[in-house]
């Protein structure tokens, strides 16, 4: 049966003439175990809740993917075999989500499969809590990854990992394909990790070595894993990279390189494989073909869920609108009263201060809230008085009554449980793990995770962040300290760079709203859009209210927030200035001051660059009209704000300094009176 993995890995990169061979054919006979002996799948209905998860970390072996999909029964046809990493098939060069059905999560990044793993693994651990019920076990799967050297080199696995332990992930297991090779040869001289000690440090049960071309005893140690009740597993398998080929196996020219016509013929002969290229008997087939056992499993589990819903309607109908990522809240109505409120408040407040107030709403009615932090709780302000701080005991249960942080969390965490809770995540110091984990949870299903960290260690989630935007997932980064608005930590701690870069990720929303009407727009735009990854990007320092009409304009990402009439001028204006977050208050105290003096300008709120540029041409033009010069105010890198036209950027492009944010300010410019100035300026080169 691994054979025929084998034949059809290195028959697609020969036909693409691109690709990696080494690993599949080198990971083929623990896929067999895997796949033939353990994993519950129906190749006829991908989306079954239910099911295992499978995620091959090390995506580059993407055909040995492919060629289980094919040969277990998914609707992956031959012919895209044959098309492997051509334009438009659905076998890309790596796994992509939503492309090819069975694949769980797009890898290729090495490390954060294994990361959307234990995300996958969390959320079925919390949706199994929150759902099933004495007899109805509903939510019971196991999550399975593959990984190898390079996942494990990277630094995000260890952060990870570290956190699968400490939570008794005990439905993970990790097979690891101990090939000892990399691209740049025998790992030893630059991996001598001992894996099996750092895995146990993680509080991990470590089995093997096993040879991993015994798929019998691989399948008894992923038996004997599954046992496990308290501890995630590593088993660790002993392979040869390109196993089977007589020249290349155990080399690192097997890795990413075709085998070659003359060495697949070899390598038919030593694998004892006499069949043309793509072709494999119907005996195999039939050997590998899980449809039926597919359907039998998944006939079971929905006689159960049938079930189920007779005896807890409310909990089954629940469970299936979460599943399909419903919100368990009509966000519209809400976002309406909690927007007029705020526009009558009119408090100044810090934006994420704001989104802590938007959050206590939503969490006491949205149990698919999973909240979290990078360790910055009381700076990011993520976790509500409604939410428990996740804990497990020592065998791998939710504990309910929690250690939370405040009382009125501890007392609410009771009161939850039969109605659900939204959790709040303790992530430790691991942003990268955290963002990683998070796309996992949501590639699940059943919740909408977001997490919190200061704006300038973004980037050391990012590209995390930019795997989201890929796959389309409702994330939500909650980054606050978003400039060098919050002082004294100085500038390794004061975000420059961070919106603009982060702006440039395709598919991310990038919030950086003015005040709490706009930070509760922002919430709600990125709870409302399922298929979208957002972040918000929030201020330390308190902010004015900016008295605004409707809701509707905050939607549109731009919108004009003042005219001249509001700064007592009955002249159209002159030029307008565009500005962001903490420095919209700052363009308004501007204007007033040039309509001391006469001059009219418009103020234009731009809190979602991404938004505003999706709106029709005919209404972007009406906000930021072609004959006015524009005048950009934002605490970061001047570049950005160039594409809209800008005659000027009141910007910062060094780093910041570290002082109080009352120096900082004016040192920077960031004074009405240097915008003014500079609206001055311009208007004379435009005269
Ligand atoms: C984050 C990241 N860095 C670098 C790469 C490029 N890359 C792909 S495979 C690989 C080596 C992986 O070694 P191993 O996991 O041992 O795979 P094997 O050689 O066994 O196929 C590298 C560096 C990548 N895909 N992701």
């Amino acid at each position: 049966m691994a054979n025929a993995l084998r034949a059809l890995a290195m028959d697609a990169v020969q036909q693409a003439n691109s690709g990696h061979p080494g690993a599949p054919m080198g990971m083929a006979d623990m896929a067999q175990a895997l796949w033939h002996d353990h994993l519950k799948h129906a190749p006829t209905e991908p989306h079954w809740p239910n099911r295992d998860r499978f995620v091959l970390s090390n995506g580059h072996a993407s055909m040995l993917l492919y060629g289980l999909l094919h040969l277990t029964g998914y609707d992956l046809p031959l012919k895209e075999l044959q098309n492997f990493r051509q334009l438009h098939s659905r076998t890309p060069g790596h796994p992509e989500v939503g492309i090819t059905p069975g694949v769980e999560t797009t890898t290729g990044p090495l490390g954060q499969g294994v990361a959307n793993a234990v995300g996958m693994a969390l959320a079925e651990k919390l949706l199994a809590h929150e759902f099933n019920r004495d007899g109805f076990a509903v939510v019971d799967h196991h999550t399975y990854t593959f990984l190898g050297d390079g996942c494990l080199m990277e630094g995000v696995s260890h952060e990870v990992c570290s956190l699968a332990g400490a939570w008794h992930l005990n439905k993970l297991i990790a097979l690891y394909d101990d090939n000892g090779i990399s691209i740049d040869g025998q790992v030893k001289p630059w991996f001598a990790d001992h894996t099996a000690e750092r895995f146990k440090a993680y509080g991990w049960q470590v089995l093997g070595p096993v040879d991993g071309h015994n798929a019998h005893a691989v399948s008894q140690a992923i038996a004997a894993a599954r046992d496990s009740t308290s501890a995630p597993t590593l088993i660790i398998c002993k392979t040869q990279i390109g196993k089977g080929s007589p020249n290349r196996a155990n080399t690192a020219k097997a890795h990413g390189e075709p085998l070659g016509e003359a060495e697949i013929e070899l390598t038919r002969g030593a694998l004892d494989w006499h069949h043309a290229p793509f072709e494999i008997p119907q005996g195999v087939y039939a050997m590998w073909d899980a449809k039926a056992q597919g359907e039998k499993k998944l006939g079971d589990w929905k006689t159960l869920f049938a079930a189920y819903s007779k005896a807890h309607p409310a909990l089954a109908s629940s469970f299936e609108a979460r599943m399909k990522g419903d919100l368990s809240l009509d966000l519209k109505a809400l976002l309406d009263t909690a927007f007029a409120q705020s526009e009558a408040h009119a408090k100044p407040v810090a934006s994420r201060m704001a989104s802590k107030m938007a959050l206590e709403t939503f969490t006491r009615a949205m149990p698919e809230l999973l909240g979290g932090s990078a360790d910055l709780t009381g700076s990011n302000l993520t976790q509500t008085a409604s939410q428990p701080s996740l804990r497990f005991d020592a065998n791998g249960h939710v504990l309910v009554t929690s250690t939370a942080q405040n009382s009125a969390a501890q007392d609410s965490a009771a009161q939850h449980q039969a109605a659900g809770t939204s959790w709040h995540i303790n992530y430790g110091v691991r942003e990268f793990g955290m963002a990683s984990i998070m796309n996992g949870v949501a590639l699940h299903g059943g919740f909408i995770p977001y997490g919190g960290t200061f704006l300038t260690f973004s980037d050391y989630s990012r590209n995390a962040i930019r795997m989201a935007a890929l796959m389309k997932l409702r994330v939500v980064h909650v980054f606050t300290h978003d400039s060098i608005g919050l002082g004294e930590d100085g500038p390794t701690h004061q975000s420059v760079e961070q919106a603009a870069s982060l702006r440039l990720i395709p598919g991310l929303d990038v919030w950086r709203p003015c005040d709490t009407s706009e930070t509760l727009v922002a919430w709600g735009h990125a709870l409302q859009n399922q298929h979208r990854t957002s972040a918000l990007l929030l201020s330390r320092q308190t902010l004015p209210h900016a008295p605004k009409k409707t809701l509707a304009s905050v939607e549109k990402g731009g919108y004009v927030l003042s005219e001249p009439k509001h700064a007592g001028l009955k002249t159209d204006a002159v030029a307008v200035l565009i500005a962001t977050g903490s420095e919209v208050g700052l363009a308004l105290e501007a204007q007033a001051l040039l309509a001391k003096i006469g001059i009219a300008t418009r103020v234009v709120s731009m809190p979602c660059t991404q938004v505003f540029d999706r709106q029709p041409l005919s209404y972007r033009q009406k906000v930021l009209p072609a004959h006015l010069p524009r005048v950009a105010v934002e605490m970061g890198v001047s570049d950005y704000w160039w594409k809209y036209g800008a005659s000027a950027v009141v910007g910062i492009d060094t780093f910041g300094e570290s002082a109080p944010a009352s120096v900082l300010l004016p040192l920077f410019g960031f004074t009405p009176q240097n915008v003014a100035q500079t609206v001055q300026a311009v208007l004379q080169k435009h005269a």
